[in-house]
């Protein structure tokens, strides 16, 4: 089964009923079920609206490690919202560990970065630099150093079991899907990520999230939703 949460501001309330039909359209889910985020019944698949509602699905499926494949990386610890909930979910004990995978902004450059540090690893699109201790080290990130070897670093922080939470945002800003900035992956380097993760880790449950109206008016938004959507389904078929 699949939950559709349309949580959020209008624009992704919309965007995820629009994207509930489109799903039943496609033949990709059976029934369309809703749900809001006090009464999120346990399943392997959800698709949300404002990325903070993953919050409120990791305290029903408690899984020990996650995977977050953002342009952000939602780690601010002001108040709770779409830009911190990772870093709550790791305050509050909710998961153990997080890696975030494809991410170009709210990256901690150095140590007195006021970000969400502990018991997360962040792997970039990009090649960026952070200070530890003086010197300046270097992320492992998707272009320099490839997604095998990201993977792998993943796999040896997480262990085997994750949550994986795809924000829509870690696309191009052409796939026109999120209300804010988008990434840098076109959809095919997205797919790719999906299927090494498939292959490394055993995923619990998944959501897509960050869905917003703006997507009714994007070819290839829809495009990159049912495949992504198609593809990690395939997992608990
Ligand atoms: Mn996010």
């Amino acid at each position: 089964m699949t939950v559709f949460i349309p949580n959020g501001e209008e624009p992704n309330q919309e965007g995820v009923r629009y994207v509930a039909k489109l799903l039943k359209r496609e033949g990709l889910v059976r029934d369309i079920n809703f749900a809001t985020l006090d009464e999120i019944p346990l399943d392997n698949s959800y698709v949300l609206g404002d990325h903070s509602g993953t919050y409120f699905i990791l305290k029903k499926i408690r899984p020990k490690a996650m995977i977050s494949l953002d342009a952000h990386t939602d780690l601010m610890q002001d108040y709770f919202d779409h830009a911190s909930w990772l870093a709550y979910a790791l305050k509050d004990n909710v998961i153990e560990r997080a890696s975030v995978i494809g991410a170009v902004l709210m990256i901690p450059t150095t140590s007195g970065t006021k970000l969400w540090t502990r018991r997360v690893k962040i792997f970039p699109a990009l090649p960026r630099t952070r200070k530890v201790r003086g010197k300046w080290k270097a992320y492992i990130n998707l272009k320099q150093h490839g997604v095998k070897a990201v993977i792998k670093e993943a796999k040896e922080f997480l262990g085997k079991e994750i949550y994986l939470s795809i924000d829509l945002d870690i696309l191009s800003p052409e796939y026109r899907i999120a209300r804010f900035q988008h990434g840098e992956l076109t959809l095919k380097e997205l797919l790719d990520l999906i299927d090494k993760i498939k292959e490394n880790f055993d995923i619990i449950a998944f959501d897509i999230a960050e869905i917003s109206y703006r997507v009714a008016k994007s070819k290839y938004g829809r495009r990159a939703i049912i495949e992504a959507f198609s593809s990690l389904k395939e997992v608990f078929e």
